[in-house]
């Protein structure tokens, strides 16, 4: 089972994503990360272990990138592979509650292209019983402003990868405060900390997709 995980490691540092993909070439028919996801729910690994061995495998190719040892198709081929995973695991992530507890606009601030793990919260927080509205990346205030009309009473939440792009959240957060006051936003990625999401104006900094459940359940029942 370690052996399927640490695999499934390796295809998302290296972008392989399937068995037909002839990427990376030195891999060229071997399993990729869609095959060894489905063996290794199928072998009972849980959901969380592959999430974790993928989480590893996009900090080595992260740090790879830092040192100028790959460059942006690297990331994107890690990008596809991990995609590949999460459709795997989307199934788990649903639990099937009836109602809705509430309803989350959620979305990449302007400027910034990064979506899996904005992907991630949006499965956890749906799987743990909220309506998502996901506006995708690169999304500019006015469409949040948009949809939280058409939403009334919704939360929302930003994700940001950049640092460079963690102006936009707090231009973003100002925008909505300034025309609906009562809207609770919560912030999360990489570069956030709680005292960036303070200084911002957030209601709430999650540094993963439970922390941002455990944030909206408690606004939930104010
Ligand atoms: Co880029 N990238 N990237 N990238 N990328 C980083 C972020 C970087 C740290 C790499 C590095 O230098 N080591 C660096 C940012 C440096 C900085 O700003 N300090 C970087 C850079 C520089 C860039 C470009 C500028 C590169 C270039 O073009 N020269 C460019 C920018 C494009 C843009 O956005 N305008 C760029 C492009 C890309 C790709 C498109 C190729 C690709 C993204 C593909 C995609 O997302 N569809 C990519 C990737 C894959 C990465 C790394 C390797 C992996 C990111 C990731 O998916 N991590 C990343 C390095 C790294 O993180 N190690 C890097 C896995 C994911 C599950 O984690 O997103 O952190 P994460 O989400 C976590 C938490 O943060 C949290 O929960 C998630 C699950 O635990 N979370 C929230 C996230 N959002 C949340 C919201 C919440 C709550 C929690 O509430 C609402």
């Amino acid at each position: 089972m370690e052996e399927l995980t640490r695999r499934i490691g390796e295809c998302i540092e290296r972008g392989k994503v399937n068995r037909p993909s002839p990427y990376p070439k030195e891999m060229q028919g071997q399993d990729g990360s869609d095959e060894l996801t489905r063996q290794a729910l199928d072998a009972g690994v849980g959901p969380e272990e592959i999430l974790q061995a993928c989480n590893d495998g996009m900090k080595r190719i992260g740090d790879r990138f830092s040192r100028n040892e790959v460059f942006v198709p690297e990331l994107l081929m890690a990008a596809k592979a991990m995609n590949a995973v999460m459709a795997h695991l989307k199934p788990y992530f649903q639990t099937g509650t009836v109602k809705a507890k509430g309803k989350l606009v959620i979305g990449t601030v302007a400027g910034d292209l990064h979506d899996i793990g904005k992907n991630l919260v949006a499965m956890v927080v749906e799987g743990n019983g909220w309506e998502v509205i996901d506006l995708g990346v690169d999304v500019k205030p006015a469409k949040f402003l948009d949809a939280i009309k058409q939403n009334a009473g919704c939360a929302v939440g930003l994700s940001a990868l950049l640092t460079t792009t963690m102006a936009n959240m707090g231009k973003t957060i100002q925008e909505i405060k300034s025309q609906f006051p009562t809207t609770r936003v919560i912030v999360g990625g990489a570069p956030l900390t709680q005292k960036a999401a303070d200084q911002m104006g957030a209601d709430g900094y999650a540094p993963n997709p439970q922390r941002a459940v455990a944030l909206l359940n408690e606004i939930a029942q104010r």
